[in-house]
């Protein structure tokens, strides 16, 4: 199972997420074997290629329905013969014969602590409601948005000083760590899913999943 697991990355925009994704492959026990962007234009596409790895772009404009759209982009997906795919920024909500599809092989990233804050703008959100923390969740992608079984979770305390922006850009950091992490440790087999519920190591985990600080990342990096 280790060392061939395969990964198809999902994106739309610059692929910073991607970027993590691939520096960490050598390290990890995946390979990314293709990104397939709904934007042609998307940036994400280059560094894909930059790191010799395969792409696909294909327009949703061009297609007159979300359904028909989905359906290509599946044949597209399977043509890597994906064990995992993983949406990095990738900004079309999914039909429900896609999800079903991929469903247990399906993950995406999103930066709340769910099942808090989900949807867009969750910085403001989280600062808004007067959380004391914030952070990011790796989830399995289900037909309803943002609320899959929670994989993992980073955290960090919020501050006096932050802003949406700072937010943003210490959780940034997280998910680059937590992300490639979590992709190795399903690559691996450390964790599994059954009906829903998320184990590590055999060991039931609780709903927002294995946890880990900012702190802890920034002494691990
Ligand atoms: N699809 C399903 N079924 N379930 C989820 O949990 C999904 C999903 C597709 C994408 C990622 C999520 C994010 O990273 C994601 C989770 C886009 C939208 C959205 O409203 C919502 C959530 C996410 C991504 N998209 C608009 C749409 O009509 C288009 C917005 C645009 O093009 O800018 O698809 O935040």
């Amino acid at each position: 199972m280790t060392d061939n697991y395969r990964v198809v990355v999902l994106l739309s925009g610059s692929g910073t997420t991607l970027q993590a994704i691939l520096d960490r492959q050598e390290q990890y026990c995946y390979q990314v074997v293709g990104v397939l962007s709904n934007r042609p234009d998307a940036h994400g596409l280059e560094r894909a290629s930059k790191a010799g790895v395969d792409t696909c772009s294909l327009d949703h404009k061009r297609f007159s329905s979300r359904e028909s759209f989905d359906l290509e982009l599946v044949k597209r997906i399977d043509e890597f013969k994906p064990d995992l795919v993983v949406l990095a920024g990738y900004m079309r909500i999914l039909s429900r014969a896609f999800v079903k599809h991929y469903q247990g092989k399906l993950i995406n990233i999103h930066p709340s602590l769910l099942p808090r804050h989900k949807g867009l703008n969750t910085y403001q959100s989280a600062l808004d409601a007067g959380d004391k923390e914030h952070g990011t969740s790796v989830h399995y992608v289900t037909e309803e948005l943002d609320s899959g079984s929670v994989v993992m979770q980073a955290t960090l305390d919020i501050t006096d000083v932050d802003t949406a922006k700072t937010l943003e850009q210490r959780v940034k950091v997280m998910e680059h760590h937590l992300y490639p992490k979590a992709i190795d440790w399903i690559a691996s087999g450390r964790i599994t899913i059954q009906n829903d519920a998320i184990s590590l190591d055999k060991k039931p985990l609780g709903p927002q999943g294995y946890r880990i600080s900012e702190k802890s990342i920034a002494t691990a990096n």
